[in-house]
């Protein structure tokens, strides 16, 4: 046992249901990668064998933010399609005429491994820079069971490279790649064996597809589905972001940890998503960033119960940033959140998003992961557009270098 005390905080633990409120002098106590006390200085068991102790200075204190959402792993950048769009050429227009994720694709076919590495972890420490501790990791920029593996590899490896709790999600089902053109189904079927063999190779932490009339139906998406079922892989899907096509209505029948954007969700995809616990994860930075207008349907989401969780969705088409205290920001300002609700959603939801129960929190007996920060009330991280108020970052039990 090897403890660590840190001690002066402003604890915002997001722990209960109640509003949430702020432990003036608090204090974390933690044991390896565990909080094993957490509340007021003052009531801190007198006696403890105390290994380190660290001052935070008065900061406030959240759960490490968990972005559960992001396509970080690709090479090159589309600033002359952010310019068609301002231009008036719509999203698929671009993609239909060799844009689009087409050419992520290629670029990041043609980097190395050492390549995708450097640009990924050096796009992690933006994310860190900004409180994340947790974050999910998507392909979908390889397309080959080769560049495939070579995406999530590089995923796995970013989390050690830099100290970050990294989740990774298989999305072959992203776009159709070049070589399969005219062959979709084929390309399914491609999909679906290659998840076998990365699965067997400890790569795959959940499944997503893209279900779009202009990527993959339903009824594709049900095949990837059924087997990661097989598989006991768990499953997400990007849905009703430019349409309703029925996704989340399927995803729920498959038990989904989450959809995401869900601009077009209709009412019957609400409820299918309030029987299956499916999260909402909304991504207002994609929003934002196409100049759409649809907004999706938080009253409904909220009045049927369904958890709404807030994630950047970075990537270099739609999503370009790489700070999540923006997308709260947006998700307020756009989608008509409250930065509690906010806040909730890119911590304790934002973890269930990701299938997982051990953070987003600060309680005993859950990861040590917390930010500390240089600001006065938890609004705050909703309310500033840019800056760099986050001081220190803890991941598991350990200092996070920013
Ligand atoms: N997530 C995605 O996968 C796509 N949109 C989104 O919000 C497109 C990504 C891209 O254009 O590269
Ligand atoms: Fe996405």
């Amino acid at each position: 046992m090897r403890l660590t005390l840190w001690r002066n905080a402003r604890l915002v633990t997001l722990a209960g249901t109640e509003p949430w409120s702020v432990i003036d002098h608090g204090a974390l106590l933690v044991d390896g990668d565990r909080l094993q006390w957490i509340g007021r200085e003052s009531d801190l068991k007198a006696g403890l064998q105390i290994d380190a102790e660290h001052d935070l200075g008065g900061a406030l204190v959240t759960p490490g933010l968990i972005d559960a959402h992001t396509h970080l792993v690709y090479a090159g950048q589309r600033a002359s399609e952010f310019e068609l769009r301002l231009q008036g050429a719509s999203y698929w227009q671009i993609a239909q005429s060799g844009g689009g994720i087409r050419s992520t694709v290629a670029a990041t076919r043609a980097a190395g491994e050492a390549q995708l590495l450097a640009a990924a972890a050096a796009r992690l420490a933006q994310l860190q820079a900004d409180g994340v501790t947790t974050v999910e990791v998507k392909s979908g920029y390889g397309l080959t069971l080769e560049h495939e593996r070579r995406c999530l590899n590089v995923a796995r490896r970013l989390g050690l490279e830099r100290r970050a709790d990294v989740r990774t999600t298989y999305l072959a089902a992203h776009a159709l790649p070049p070589e399969f053109d005219g062959r979709a189904d084929d390309y399914i079927g491609a999909v679906c064996r290659w998840m076998v063999q990365l699965n067997q190779e400890r790569l795959i932490d959940a499944v997503d597809a893209y279900c779009e009339p202009n990527a993959f139906s339903p009824v594709q998406v049900a095949r990837v589905f059924e087997q990661a079922q097989r598989l006991g892989l768990p499953v997400k899907l990007h849905a009703e972001q430019f349409s309703d096509s029925g996704g989340a209505v399927l995803a729920a029948g498959y038990r989904a940890l989450s959809c995401d954007h869900l601009e077009h969700l209709g009412r019957d995809g609400v409820a299918a998503m309030a029987r299956s616990g499916s999260v909402a994860v909304l991504l207002p930075a994609a929003f934002y960033f196409l100049r759409e207008s649809r907004l999706p349907p938080v009253d409904a989401l909220r009045r049927a119960g369904v958890a709404l969780a807030v994630a950047t969705d970075h990537n270099p088409g739609t999503a370009p940033t790489l700070s999540l205290r923006l997308a709260l920001n947006m998700a307020c300002t756009l989608f008509g959140l409250t930065p509690e609700e906010a806040l909730r959603g890119a911590t304790v939801h934002a973890a269930r998003a990701l299938g997982l129960f051990d953070r987003g929190r600060l309680s005993e007996g859950l990861r040590a992961d917390f930010a500390a920060w240089d600001l006065e009330h938890p609004a705050e991280l909703a309310y500033w557009i840019g800056g760099s108020p986050c001081r220190r970052l803890v991941c598991a039990g350990m200092p996070v270098e920013q």
